[in-house]
């Protein structure tokens, strides 16, 4: 079929432009992203700075990309295609508008004992996932704290309504926080995603000695803000790159907004439980009679502070956008 005005770009000066010619590609991985320019790792294991083409090649953490080299004959690189994606997640913080990971395996929601975690963006977080398909764990991290036993209890609910909850302490029980997280790694690509000075680089560091990423201690020595950690980096765990973790920066909060306020309590687990016994099959479980999610608060089944969550997020994502 013939388009207009969308073909191969023409030149400046009227000299056809090239269409993507895809043979002279070599494959790669995107590993890290800074602003606009990405490092991709090529076949070999080699990592160089790469620029997308277009909009369409704009690639994000995680994702397979064909790219080649820049004609000018420098180390630099540009992403000719960016291969279908098996998963998306999309992330919103106060620093960025947005920012992605692609295709990863499952994610590691990472919080700790201090700083105090918000429910509400663990909440969040695990919608996210949820909703892209992703599986989560839970890891409370800094059990060597004095608030550990309050956070264990924030946790109760999260536990029962299936997911898993691994607590640690990367500091105190070093050997024990790598035997615990470890196998959980296996074989996949793991995100660590959590809010800012919950240990993720720490993390990453217990595990790869030699990754030497920037923790809050040093950070605090050269005084450079909340966030330690300032853009998402892929590392490998084995020689054969089988098994890899994404050190990320700490959230502040998720965008939600490609999510219909309907489709809200399917992805909260606890909620989605009982949502099919309210009395009408479009129930919104805010006020309606003969709800069985109200029913099962009531019964202490479900977490009164979760369907205060759940209200709250309908009520966002029922706002009308411009
Ligand atoms: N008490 C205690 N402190 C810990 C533990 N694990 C990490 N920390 C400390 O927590 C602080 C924050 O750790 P980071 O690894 O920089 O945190 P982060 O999640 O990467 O933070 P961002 O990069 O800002 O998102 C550091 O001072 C760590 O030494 C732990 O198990 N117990
Ligand atoms: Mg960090
Ligand atoms: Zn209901």
């Amino acid at each position: 079929m013939k388009r207009h005005g969308r073909g191969a770009p023409q030149g400046r000066h009227g000299r056809p432009g090239k269409t993507a010619d895809t043979s002279q590609c070599s494959k790669g991985l995107v590993v890290a992203t800074h602003g606009r320019h990405v490092v991709v790792e090529d076949e070999e294991g080699e990592r160089l700075i790469c620029h997308p083409r277009g909009k369409k090649s704009e690639a994000v953490v995680g994702d397979r990309v064909l790219w080649q080299h820049t004609l000018d004959g420098g180390d630099e690189g540009v992403i000719v295609a960016v291969e279908e994606r098996k998963s998306l997640l999309y992330r919103q913080d106060e620093w960025r508008s947005k920012s992605f990971a692609a295709n990863l395996d499952q994610l590691l929601m990472w919080i700790a004992v201090e700083p105090v975690f918000s429910e509400s963006q663990l909440t969040r977080a695990l919608i996210a996932a949820e909703s892209a398909g992703i599986p989560a764990t839970i890891v409370l991290n800094k059990i060597d704290l004095p608030g550990a036993p309050a956070a264990k209890e924030r946790l109760a609910p999260y536990r029962a309504m299936g997911y898993r909850v691994v607590e640690l302490s990367l500091k105190q029980e070093t050997e024990a926080a790598r035997e615990q997280v470890g196998p959980l790694l296996d074989g996949k690509a793991t995100l660590v995603l959590g809010p800012s000075g919950a240990g993720k680089s720490t993390l990453i560091n217990t595990l790869l000695p030699n990754a030497r990423a920037e923790t809050q201690e040093i950070s605090q020595a050269l005084n450079s803000g909340k966030h330690t950690t300032t853009s998402s980096l892929w590392y490998w765990l084995d020689e054969s790159r089988t098994s890899a973790v994404i050190d990320s920066p700490g959230f502040q909060e998720f965008g939600m907004h490609h999510i219909p306020p309907t489709e809200l309590a399917r992805w909260m687990p606890d909620i989605a439980k009982h949502m099919n016994d309210c009395r009408f099959h479009n129930c919104t479980h805010r006020q309606e009679p003969g709800c069985a999610v109200q029913a099962a608060v009531e019964r202490g089944e479900v977490s009164p502070i979760r369907l205060s969550l759940y209200t709250a997020l309908y009520e966002e994502l029922s706002q009308p956008r411009w």
